[in-house]
């Protein structure tokens, strides 16, 4: 079963109601969903993808066969034929980039390209929070607020910018180990062709079928956490491919390090009134990234516990 496609512009026509139980649906089912129709140029996307892969080619491809932990330690087991898997490592190239980090110097129109991109993300992931904070049944605008630690423009907007080399050996090492995500609302702009990126979904990992020109979203655990585990946040993993690279731009929206975190009271009251003691806590985002770091490729319940106690 894959999972769910939806037409994010015929939330403003007729279909509306049907298009947010979608959503709705995507969120509580899922946790993650793709949108198609969701309003960012197609010849800006057309932009991204030649700009990252170029870059990749111009700026990053050879160092990563030539001299990148991934590919050094893959050598080394396969010298010693033991059998083993590589642990602890992901067969991935990446770099981040936010409006204050150093961009890539060489690729033309990298930079032009990608501010012009996350600026349409940014405006997408405003609408995709005020769906949620419909669907959910809170105050418009709650969610950005909480994420801003009130108002203003704190909350946290970065762009990842990863490739999946293709990899001799796809069996000894995964292209990124499974994790849910630590923030808040993760747009993902996943390649054409090379798939590779997984969910677990009752027990089983099935594929994030790649749609051309569509939005992967999903959330992280802090929308679990604001929406007192109506949204949970969702295992997922990229496995390394022998045939190709895979080109993924994940931007995540998260709250600023400052900003505290808690179930929306409206959810406490409907779902569970007992939630200070035995639900979800109430923290700092710094706090739970400082866990976070440490613990990305684990479980997300002693994150949880962990945060409560700082
Ligand atoms: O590359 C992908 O498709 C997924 C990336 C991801 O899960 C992450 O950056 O947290
Ligand atoms: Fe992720």
């Amino acid at each position: 079963m894959p999972i769910p496609v939806i037409d994010f512009s015929k939330l403003n026509g007729e279909e509306r109601a049907a298009t947010m139980a979608q959503i709705a649906n995507g969120c509580e089912e899922w946790g993650f969903f793709q949108l198609v129709n969701h309003g960012v140029p197609v010849d800006l996307l057309d932009r991204v993808k030649k700009v990252s892969s170029e870059c990749y080619k111009m700026e990053r491809e050879e160092e990563f066969f030539k001299n990148s932990t991934p590919v050094n330690r893959l050598n080394e087991l396969v010298h010693k034929k033991t059998g083993d898997k590589l642990e602890g490592i992901d067969w991935e190239d990446v770099f981040l980039i936010s409006d204050d980090y150093e961009w890539p110097q060489e690729t033309p129109g990298f930079k032009e390209t990608m501010m012009a991109y996350r600026a349409e993300l940014k405006k997408l992931v405003e609408k995709v929070m005020e769906v949620m904070d419909e669907n959910l049944g809170i105050p418009k605008g709650y969610i950005k607020k909480v994420f801003n630690g009130g108002d203003g423009d704190k909350a946290f907007f970065g762009t990842k910018v990863s490739h999946y080399p293709p990899c001799p050996h796809p069996e000894m090492v995964t292209g990124l180990r499974a994790h849910t995500d630590a923030g808040g609302i993760i747009l993902l702009f996943q390649d054409d062709e090379v798939d590779g990126l997984e969910i677990l979904k009752d027990g089983k990992w099935i594929d994030v079928q790649p749609i051309p020109n569509s939005i992967v979203i999903n959330t992280g655990d802090q929308i679990e956490v604001l929406s007192n585990g109506r949204y949970k946040s969702v295992w997922h993993r990229v496995n390394a491919k022998s045939n190709g690279t895979r080109r993924s731009i994940a931007s995540f929206y998260n709250p600023s390090y400052n900003a505290t975190i808690a179930p929306a009271i409206e959810l406490i009251e409907k779902e569970n009134e007992k939630v200070n003691q035995i639900g979800y806590p109430k923290f700092v985002f710094g706090d739970y990234m400082s866990i976070y770091t440490e613990q990305k490729f684990l479980p997300k319940e002693p994150r949880f516990e962990a945060v409560r106690a700082v």
